[in-house]
């Protein structure tokens, strides 16, 4: 199918800590099954990243290794979009026209903002981190998007970015295409080995709690041999009473695509250890090709710099007529 009859894709992860296997189950590989069914566009989005302190020495270095990450786990280049968000200054002028469409008691419900500021005061609260939802919202909007593969934790901003477009579209005319979430079914939520009430971070300073896509086979064997289970004997698939066990059985399912209750009946006589070694093996296995190809790419920079350049103009074109049609239906004097 050409690009033209297939329906928009847009999906982005923020260039901050590592890319964990969370990132994979949640996101990476629904964005590799899905790629070919639509015209996809897959962002780097740096913008959002500065949310949160990034250091400036680095940043560049690991916004290229993200493409490359991108790119290495299967997104094919030529028929997808990959760039930087900051490259596409239509991003953050939407973000100003939305802005203007959303409301502080909507925001101030996020469970990721709330999170995020827990314990701290307004006086070290950044505004970017509260308005971190309606930049989300214009990175969607601006494409027509139809569908938004993201892991559960995104569910609240991605029904934010429907009621801002329902909104406008009633006060303005229809000007965005209500976008859908792609939630997959095993795997949305991967949590912390080592505290399985949480999430798995990229961010989070304690390296035991995820396992990179690119940590070392030795490494991705230690921490996983590590995970946090329980004393029960025997496995099974309670996510409730038996959490640490089920997120290992979550990651497995991810990795081979079955569910998760089909093999904690085949682990049902076997102990956490030998559930253990062989998820850590079946992702060892599974990572090997794309850390190869990782190493490849980064080998190449002028090519991923190229490549990102070429994705941002072409995602620059694709964006202006709704930023236009948007300015214009707000009255304002065309330029
Ligand atoms: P951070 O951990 O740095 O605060 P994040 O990982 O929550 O950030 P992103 O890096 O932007 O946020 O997430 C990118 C995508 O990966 C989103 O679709 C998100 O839902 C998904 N994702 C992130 N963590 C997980 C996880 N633990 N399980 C499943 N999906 C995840
Ligand atoms: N907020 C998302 C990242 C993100 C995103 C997007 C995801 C920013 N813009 C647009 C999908 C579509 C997160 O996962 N933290």
């Amino acid at each position: 199918m050409s690009h033209e009859t297939q329906p928009v894709l847009f999906s982005g992860i923020q260039p901050s800590g590592h890319l964990t296997i969370g990132h994979y189950a949640g996101a990476l590989r629904n964005w590799v099954r899905l790629q070919h069914e639509y015209d996809c566009l897959f962002c780097i989005v740096d913008l959002h990243a500065i949310t949160v302190r990034q250091d400036p020495a680095t940043f560049a270095e690991r916004c290229l290794s993200f493409a490359a990450q991108y790119i290495a786990v299967g997104i094919d280049p030529q028929a997808s979009t990959i760039f930087l968000q900051s490259h596409v200054p239509a991003h953050t002028e939407l973000t100003w026209l939305l802005n203007c469409n959303a409301y502080v008691g909507e925001l101030s419900r996020m469970t990721q903002f709330k999170a995020k500021t827990q314990g701290k005061t307004d006086k070290t609260i950044g505004v970017g981190l509260f308005d971190y939802p309606v930049l989300m919202a214009a990175d969607i909007l601006l494409y027509q998007t139809q569908l938004v593969p993201v892991g559960a934790d995104q569910k609240q901003h991605l029904e934010l970015t429907r009621d801002i477009a329902i909104r406008m579209n009633h006060h303005y005319g229809p000007l965005f295409t209500v976008p859908e979430g792609f939630f997959p079914e095993v795997g949305a939520r991967i949590m912390s080995l080592q505290d399985p009430a949480n999430k798995m971070s990229k961010s989070d300073p304690n390296a035991n709690n995820y396992v990179a896509l690119l940590d070392s086979p030795e490494t991705m064997r230690k921490k996983i041999r590590r995970a946090v289970t329980d004393a029960t004997p025997g496995i099974t698939y309670e996510p409730d009473a038996r959490p640490g066990v089920a997120n290992l059985l979550n990651i497995y399912g991810a990795f081979t695509g079955e569910s998760p209750a089909a093999l904690a009946e085949r682990y049902a006589d076997k102990g956490n250890a030998a559930l253990k070694h062989d998820l850590a093996e079946v992702i060892v296995e599974a990572l090997q090709p794309f850390q190869q190809r990782y190493h490849d790419l980064m080998t190449n920079r002028d090519y991923l710099v190229a490549l990102l350049r070429q994705g941002a103009q072409s995602a620059q074109q694709r964006a202006l007529p709704t930023l236009r049609a948007t300015y214009e239906r707000m009255g304002f004097l065309p330029a």
